[in-house]
């Protein structure tokens, strides 16, 4: 090509792409105006029936010529920015439903930020109501909606309702007695009992939800005084490292000195043990599946959820965070209430994934696909909330019961049931030569040194994180290198392996400690020569890739009962079940499946003293003890499979 033609084919094209640039930046500040620009704020609070005032912002369409329904998030993390003309720059669950105009609404839940009334994390619910004093926040929330629907302009006189993760909870809590102008609600991520999502995982504390902790158990000041600004300050540990920070301070007890929140020239006198934050005392006095974790589970009081409100529940399959919460949240709303509407949706995404908007759809270093969330927010989201909030309402979305993506194939599947009935059983021995079997080879014990001063990282990286995240599809190469990981994995697939569903872990096991945790994780083996991803971390390579698709724990004195745990008998065999939440992943041909069993897993929970405690928050030193662990091959693990 001549040099000229070329230079005016360069220019030509650099023109087209900054103009093209500039239409996405403007479209961009155009959205980061758009709600000031089209919406009113008001911020009022709201009188539930105890006199109790409610913080509530509600954002209305500028254009009065037609009616909204409302749309309504109620949190723990602030409805702010507070105060004239401060504006979000997006409202609402996402971007499409916040450009065809709802009433979107926002409120502190009761005892925080600016709203009245003593918080209580995972309020319980109380079924007998019998006086105004008897509230929670299904009350709250029947007060809130029989405000809004009176006093809102131009509305139309329905209500939906959505949150992602402690948000995801309120939402679930406002099925429960729900006020008769709820005709919508989508708990996502939405935790359902903390001894089972978040804090906990089957009794073992997550020690990687310790910096947290201060944002729900810090007392307000004043006497618990309405607050605009942040009143909690996350412990700052002096490190990166977590694993080395949290292997250094020792047992748990060390770590009550972060708790003390009154300043130097007024110390407090303080009982043995007790600090000032609310929720690590009760963290570290109620160590079992107690009254206290109990009656806080919100699963347990889904046995009638009124049919006009219909439900869509959403997760993300890797989602660290919350995953017991959705699932079982779906479910027992299933089992519980036929005929309702009530629908699923589970999608390749870490926690809260499905409502950005990133383009790659990743999770680490693992790529699913393009697009995926706009995808669902736009034709599942949106589709979902008109329907019932705008339109007939009337069930007919053509959205499908499940709507499940494959994480394996990745590719979206829409089922009549999740699980699907049409999965079938399939066990596998944990056979030794590090071989998944389907039938058991022998009955022998292999054993491992589970080393305290030394345990299993659950991850390669060293973050200080926030809650632990991205782990979900890390690589386990590291791990099923260890000595004190247990590997068992089939030969390369000759044809696709579907995981649908639950999976069922039968561990036959001994130590010679008294205590022991027991983990089990689910992977993907990457064929040895396959192209890496752009997100790929350096080091890494998608050669080999040993994806975790599935990973669990349980705290090996509950396997009988999480109310009243019991401790091993030295060198005796002992049965350990461990149920793993649902997965959608086929294994394809040319990979293989493995199972890794350890009993560390560091610092995502906390070290088990390997030695029986009646409360591992309040063991010494010299619990903790190096114990040599045996997994027998007649552990089974049994998967739940869609036929090919
Ligand atoms: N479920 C998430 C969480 C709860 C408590 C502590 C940290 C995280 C969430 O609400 O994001």
């Amino acid at each position: 090509m001549k040099r000229g033609l070329r230079y005016f084919v360069l220019v030509f094209l650099l023109i087209v792409g900054f103009s093209s640039c500039k239409k996405t930046v403007k479209k961009e500040v155009a959205e980061e105006n758009y709600v000031a620009e089209n919406y009113l704020k008001k911020e009022v609070d709201i009188e539930m029936r105890d006199g109790v005032k409610l913080h509530t912002t509600i954002y209305s369409p500028k254009d009065t010529s037609k009616e909204y329904p409302i749309i309504m998030q109620r949190t723990p993390y602030s409805s702010r920015p507070y105060g004239e003309g401060q504006f979000r720059k997006q409202i609402g669950p996402n971007i499409h439903m916040m450009k065809e105009g709802y009433h979107v609404v926002y409120q502190d839940v009761r005892g925080r930020w600016l709203s009245e009334g003593h918080y209580e994390n995972m309020r319980a619910y109380k079924p007998n109501k019998t006086s105004n004093e008897d509230v929670d926040e299904s009350s709250d929330t029947y007060d809130t909606i029989e405000w809004l629907v009176n006093n809102v302009e131009n509305n139309n006189g329905r209500v939906g309702v959505w949150g992602i993760s402690y948000p995801g909870f309120y939402a679930t809590y406002a099925t429960v007695d729900a006020h008769p102008a709820l005709k919508a609600a989508s708990p996502q991520a939405c935790i359902g009992d903390f001894f089972f999502d978040d804090f906990h995982h089957n009794g073992a504390y997550l020690l990687s939800y310790f910096r947290v902790t201060s944002l729900f158990g810090t007392p307000r000041p004043n006497n618990d005084s309405p607050i605009d600004t942040a009143w909690y300050v996350l412990p700052d540990i002096g490190t990166a490292d977590q694993y080395q920070f949290f292997l250094d301070s020792g047992p748990l007890e060390n770590l009550n000195s972060y708790f003390e929140y009154e300043t130097a020239d007024t110390p407090k006198i303080r009982p043995e043990g007790v600090t000032d934050d609310f929720f690590w005392n009760e963290l570290k006095d109620h160590p079992n599946y107690d009254e206290l974790w109990q009656s806080r589970g919100i699963i347990q009081h889904l046995k009638d959820v009124k049919s006009h409100v219909a439900t869509m529940i959403v997760g993300g399959w890797f989602d660290a965070e919350d995953l017991y919460g959705p699932l079982e949240t779906y479910k027992n709303i299933e089992k519980y209430n036929e005929g309702n509407y009530n629908t699923v949706v589970f999608g390749p995404w870490d926690h809260g994934g499905w409502a950005r908007r990133n383009g790659r759809t990743t999770v680490g270093n693992y790529f699913f696909g393009d697009s995926i969330s706009e995808f669902y927010q736009k034709n599942i989201e949106t589709k979902f909330f008109n329907h019932f909030l705008k339109e007939e309402g009337n069930g007919e979305t053509g959205l499908p019961e499940a709507y499940v993506f494959d994480s394996g194939r990745k590719e979206w599947r829409t089922l009549d049931t999740w699980p699907p009935e049409e999965r079938v059983k399939k066990t596998f021995f944990l056979s030794e030569g590090q071989k998944l079997t389907e039938s058991q080879r022998s009955q022998t014990g292999l054993t491992f040194i589970s080393d305290i001063k030394k345990p299993v990282p659950y991850s390669e990286d060293i973050k200080s994180v926030f809650t632990p995240r991205k782990y979900m599809t890390d690589d386990q190469r590291f791990a099923a290198r260890r000595s004190d990981v247990l590997t068992f994995e089939t030969e390369v697939l000759d044809e696709d392996l579907t995981l649908a569903g639950e999976i069922m872990t039968n561990l036959q096991v001994a130590t010679t400690g008294t205590a022991a945790d027991w983990v089990v994780k689910i992977i993907d083996v990457h064929p040895a020569d396959i192209e890496t991803n752009e997100e790929m971390q350096d080091h890494l390579k998608l050669d080999n890739y040993h994806l975790m698709v599935r990973s669990e724990v349980i705290r090996g004195r509950f396997r009988n009962s999480f109310s009243n745990p019991e401790p091993f008998i030295p060198n005796k065999k002992t049965e350990v079940s461990l149920k793993l939440q649902d997965v959608f992943h086929t294994i394809k041909k040319g990979h293989k499946l493995q199972i890794q069993v350890q009993s560390t897993w560091f610092p995502l929970i906390d070290l088990n003293p390997q030695t029986y405690v009646e409360n591992i928050f309040k063991a010494e030193e010299d619990d903790f003890k190096t114990q040599t662990h045996t997994v027998f091959t007649d552990s089974t693990i049994e998967f739940s499979l869609l036929p090919n």
